[in-house]
């Protein structure tokens, strides 16, 4: 099944968005695949961790104010799986802009500007298993709920 990288940017921390958004993509019907207690990643990144996590953005005009913003507070790291989850938690995320996403999505909800916009999602397969492969070196833990079922045909 698909998978994605989602991270929770240091003001999405800060503003104790974690459970809410965690919430949302667990009763969308995706499943956290690091154990929570155990795998997951509230760390501090450092510069050259992030310079590689962004380094499309690298020519940017406000890569280096993204560096300091990312560096600037504990990030919390996941990996979502499920059908099209790249994709469908893009939505979920909304536009980059918080100005411009739609209310219903969690930068639309929780979010002003877009220096400022709480959580990250890959934004293609591919980046998802680059991202994963990048903050998780050591994989991730292999589980099935016992409601799939109910969510996937
Ligand atoms: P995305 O996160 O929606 O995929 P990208 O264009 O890949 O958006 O940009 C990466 C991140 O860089 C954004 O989420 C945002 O935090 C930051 N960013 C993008 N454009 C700007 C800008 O014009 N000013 C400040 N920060 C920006």
């Amino acid at each position: 099944m698909e998978q994605t990288f989602i991270m929770i940017k240091p003001d999405g921390v800060q503003r104790g968005l974690v459970g809410e958004i965690t919430s949302t993509f667990e009763k969308k019907g995706f499943y956290l695949k690091v154990m929570v207690a155990i795998r997951m990643k509230l760390i501090s990144v450092d510069r050259p961790f992030v310079e590689k996590h962004y380094e499309e953005s690298s020519a940017k005009p406000f890569f280096e104010g993204l560096l300091k913003y990312i560096t600037s507070g504990p990030v919390v790291g996941m990996v979502w799986e499920g059908n099209n989850v790249v994709a469908t938690n893009r939505k979920i995320i909304g536009a980059s802009n918080p100005s411009a996403s739609d209310p219903c999505t969690l930068r639309g909800s929780f979010a002003v500007e877009i220096g400022r916009n709480v959580i990250h999602g890959s934004d293609s397969v591919e980046s998802a298993k680059k991202e994963i492969a990048l903050w998780f070196p050591d994989g991730t833990v292999n589980w099935q709920s016992s409601l799939r079922p109910w969510i996937y045909e």
